[in-house]
This record gives C-alpha cells, sequence and structure tokens, in this order.
C-alpha cells in the first residue's frame, strides 16, 4: 500500500479532535475536521463524563471526513483509566464518572490493607493514584451500576463498541488500570478476585494495531460510509500514542507528555519494578509494540486551566492565556515553588476558597513560600513547580532504569509554551525539542497506516517520518544548574 486516509479520533479531557491524515512511507499531514469542547459535568455531586454526547461528535467527525474523500480506517484514543460497565445486554449502566471525581477518596488505602502495595506493585507496576480503574471499581462495589455490569469497557474501547459492536480492551489503556499483569501482559485476575471485584467483566485483550471490527450498518449509513471501513486498535491511551510519536532517534528516549497532564519518562524494554522505583512511585505502562512506558504523572497544565477557568468566571481582566502567560515571563523567577502533585490539586474547583489561586496560596503559607498574588505570579509558580518536578522525576527516572539522557523530548500540546519549553530546558539541565504539538494524533494515525500495510514496520520507522514531516523546536538549557537543584532540597524541606 502506498498511503492511506485514515480518521483518527483524540479525546482529551477538555477537547476532542477528529482529524483526517494521509499516511504514507514519506507522508504525514493531518487535517482537523471536528473539535469541540469536552468536560467533566457535575450531577448530584458526581462528576460523569457525556459519552453519549462524545458519540455524537465522533460521529459528526466521521461524516465530515466521509465529505472530503474515501476512508481507510479510524482510530480512537483517549485519557486513561475511566470505563463504562454494560450490563448482560450490552447497554451502559449510568454515565462513567470522572477521574477527578471524589468518590475514590480513601479507597486506594482501604485496598491496601488487603493487598500489600509491594505486592500489588509487583503485579501490576503501576503509580499509586487515587482513581486507578481499580480503585474506582472497589468504590463502586455494591452500587447497582457494578452489581448488574457484565463487561467493564475503558473509553475509547465504549466509544469504539458503539460503532463497530466488537467489546475488548486494547492492552495500552488496560495497562493503566491497576488490574492489569505487567510481565504476562495479561489481567491480573486473582488480583481483581481478592479485592471484591468480578474479574469476569474484564473483556478479551487486544494489542494496538488489531483491527477492531467495521462499521455497525446504521453507524455506516448515518455517517456516509461503507459498513466495510475498519475500526483500528492504536495505543488507545493517548500517552502511548503520544509516546509513539516522540521523534527520538535512539532507544529509550525520554519524554515529556504535556497536555493536561504532564508525563515524564522513558521508553524502556522492560519493566522496572525494583523496590526503589515503588518507592518512587513510578509507573510502568504499557506502549505500542510491547514498550513500556516507564513514566511519572504530574499535575500538569490542568493547574493553569483550572486557574483560567476560575478568573474568567470572576470576570479578572487580562487573564486570557497569553496574556497571563506573558505576565508570568516578567513574573520573578522561582519566587514560590510548591509541590504542584499534592493531592488537593487534582479536583476541580473556583471561588475564593476552592479556586487554584486559593489553594496554591494554601500550599504556599505552609510552605513558607511567599504567595502568589498576581495571575502573572500565579501562573509562575505552576510553571516553576512544573519545572522543579520534572527536573525531579526525570533525574529519578533516569536513576532507576540505569539510562542517561542527554535530551529531553515534549511533545502535546505544552511544547507550544515557549516559557514552560525553556524552563524545563533550565531546569533539567540538557536540551528540550519541542514537538510535535499532535503528538497523540500522529501515533494514533501511524499505528492505522501500518496495520492497513503502509510500510512503517517499527517505532524508528515512525519516528523518523515523525521527524522528516514535523519541524522541532530546540531549547538550550540556561543559568546555572545549582538554582535548580537548590530548589529541588527547597521543596524537599517542605
Ligand atoms: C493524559 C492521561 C494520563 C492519565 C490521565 C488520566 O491525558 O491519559 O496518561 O494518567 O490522563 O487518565
Amino acid at each position: 500500500t502506498g498511503s492511506v486516509r485514515v480518521v483518527a479520533v483524540d479525546l482529551g479531557a477538555t477537547s476532542g479532535r477528529v482529524t483526517v491524515a494521509v499516511v504514507g512511507p514519506e507522508t504525514l499531514e493531518l487535517t482537523e475536521v471536528h473539535r469541540f469542547p469536552n468536560g467533566a459535568v457535575e450531577v448530584e455531586g458526581s462528576l460523569h463524563w457525556d459519552v453519549r454526547a462524545l458519540h455524537r461528535e465522533i460521529l459528526e467527525g466521521l461524516r465530515r471526513a466521509a465529505a472530503g474523500g474515501p476512508v481507510d480506517g479510524i482510530g480512537i484514543d483517549s485519557w486513561a483509566v475511566d470505563h463504562g460497565l454494560l450490563d448482560a445486554g450490552e447497554r451502559l449502566l449510568g454515565d462513567p464518572f470522572s477521574y477527578r471525581d471524589s468518590r475514590t477518596d480513601g479507597v486506594a488505602a482501604r485496598v491496601l490493607d488487603t493487598v500489600d502495595a509491594a505486592e500489588l506493585y509487583a503485579l501490576t507496576g503501576v503509580q499509586q493514584l487515587p482513581f486507578n480503574t481499580i480503585y474506582q471499581l472497589v468504590a463502586a462495589a455494591g452500587t447497582p451500576a457494578l452489581e448488574q455490569a457484565s463487561t467493564m469497557l475503558l473509553l475509547p474501547d465504549l466509544l469504539g463498541f458503539w460503532l463497530t459492536g466488537e467489546i475488548g480492551a486494547e492492552a495500552t489503556n488496560a495497562s493503566t488500570t491497576g488490574l492489569y499483569d505487567v510481565r504476562s501482559r495479561t489481567w491480573a485476575t486473582g488480583l481483581a478476585e481478592r479485592v471484591g471485584l468480578p474479574s469476569a467483566i474484564l473483556p478479551p485483550l487486544r494489542e494496538a494495531g488489531d483491527r477492531v471490527g467495521t462499521l455497525l450498518p446504521d453507524v455506516a449509513a448515518s455517517v456516509g460510509l461503507p459498513q466495510d471501513v475498519p475500526v483500528v486498535a492504536v495505543g488507545s491511551h493517548d500517552t502511548a500514542s503520544a509516546v509513539v510519536a516522540v521523534p527520538a532517534e535512539h532507544a529509550h528516549p525520554a519524554y515529556l507528555s504535556s497536555g493536561t497532564w504532564s508525563l515524564v519518562g522513558l521508553e524502556l524494554d522492560e519493566p522496572v519494578l525494583t523496590e526503589a522505583a515503588r518507592r518512587a512511585d513510578f509507573t510502568n505502562e504499557g506502549g505500542v509494540d510491547g514498550t513500556v512506558r516507564f513514566l511519572k504523572n504530574v499535575m500538569g497544565l490542568w493547574v493553569l486551566s483550572e486557574a483560567l477557568r476560575g478568573w474568567a468566571l470572576d470576570g479578572v481582566p487580562g487573564t486570557d492565556l497569553p496574556a497571563v502567560l506573558a505576565a508570568a515571563a516578567a513574573a520573578e523567577p522561582l519566587r514560590t515553588v510548591v509541590d504542584i502533585n499534592d493531592a488537593s490539586l487534582l479536583p476541580p474547583g473556583t471561588g475564593p476558597t476552592h479556586g487554584m489561586p486559593a489553594r496554591l496560596a494554601a500550599l504556599a503559607r505552609a510552605a513558607g513560600e511567599p504567595v502568589p498574588e498576581t495571575p502573572g505570579q500565579v501562573a509562575r509558580c505552576v510553571l516553576d513547580s512544573l519545572a522543579v518536578a520534572y527536573r525531579r522525576h526525570l533525574h529519578e527516572a533516569a536513576g532507576l532504569a540505569g539510562v542517561t539522557v542527554d535530551v529531553l523530548h515534549v511533545v502535546g500540546g505544552g511544547s507550544r509554551n515557549d516559557l514552560l519549553c525553556q524552563l524545563t530546558a533550565d531546569a533539567c539541565g540538557v536540551p528540550v525539542l519541542a514537538g510535535p504539538a499532535e503528538a497523540s494524533t500522529l501515533g494514533n494515525v501511524l499505528v492505522q497506516a501500518r496495520t492497513l500495510g503502509v510500510d512503517l514496520p517499527d517505532l524508528a520507522a515512525m519516528r523518523a517520518l515523525v521527524r522528516r514531516t514535523h519541524p522541532l523546536r530546540r531549547f538550550e538549557p540556561t543559568g546555572e544548574a545549582s538554582v535548580w537543584r537548590d530548589v529541588v532540597q527547597r521543596l524537599s524541606k517542605i
């Protein structure tokens, strides 16, 4: 096959995108055909995703893609861990919860009373995040939804099911659930049963690159595509797809996938399941082609975007993103540094006590740091604190895996943020190669193209194509490395 025309659906926590891509051995062209806002919806005190609205937007995107020419394949990726439950008749039982919902508070601690943390890590290799699917499902114990559930589908698999009628779980995303055996690459069914979950709800696994199925007749008719268009399983965890498109030249690249979350780490061949890795709370998520994404979840640009949302609601002048970033660039460097991974920053919130600026002020006060007052100071505090976290975790990852890092690839929307890229280079003490911004979509279409017969045999070939077609921007480290060393120390005393 020379080249193919495929559709990528890439769903993020704040927006979704449908993109048409022409992919060939020397071609990688993207055209975004549909973009729509997304966000968790609060219903009776709980945070949910409106997955039926997402389905409708996917259909709209497919319609627009179909209007522009033939479609050879469709792939879906989204954020991880969240899921829907289907009953025996394959109907969705309630609206899927958002991972930022508070119902999982305290659940991990309860599970860790039953299963030893070291044993859990040896089996699953994942970071302790309160919203890991295992904890979400344990939180649902005794609810009608879980009692009636016959299948659990992660969100990209649920949306793919609505296109094809096929049930399954793509492995990169399954690896984030905390119910997946990182070494055998199968569901950890014994673990599920031990924590009181019905392991029968875990659907058959599929690998990125497998064909999911073809379009259901009514779906095909409604979007104007033939029924035989295949839906291809891509790295359905958005971070897995983003890592596919890291334009690295060498094995074991260091990357920062920068968006709502900042995922900082390395691509490895084998998981690192040592006690040191567990204590450092690193995750070993599954990558495309059997690779391991050895990384740390950092709270990310979520903190800034949630602050921006609050300022907009309060009508604070001069707080659009460009204005706030300009003010941050002009603000005093490293004035306030906080632990950006503090659990208090996870839930959404606005207003004088629950807003991000108020929560950052509370962290600053507790740490004896000056409280950020202006929007520019708040944004600078977030960016400086992110950069400090990247430094720390990049060094940890390199040490734990025994890998030397001489360049850091920054991909995802955050790679467009010049100030953050420069601070990242300064903090980490290595050059930053920024781009591509649309990494998840690129990884999605590259894997589809290979399945459909395009000559892109492995990750190296896919990355070489990204390098040939997407210019990167380079940020050299500036300033004194000792400054950042001292800040890491200042932070670790807190
Ligand atoms: C990024 C991401 C992270 C995952 C978080 C929650 O979009 O997928 O990798 O930990 O969202 O699902």
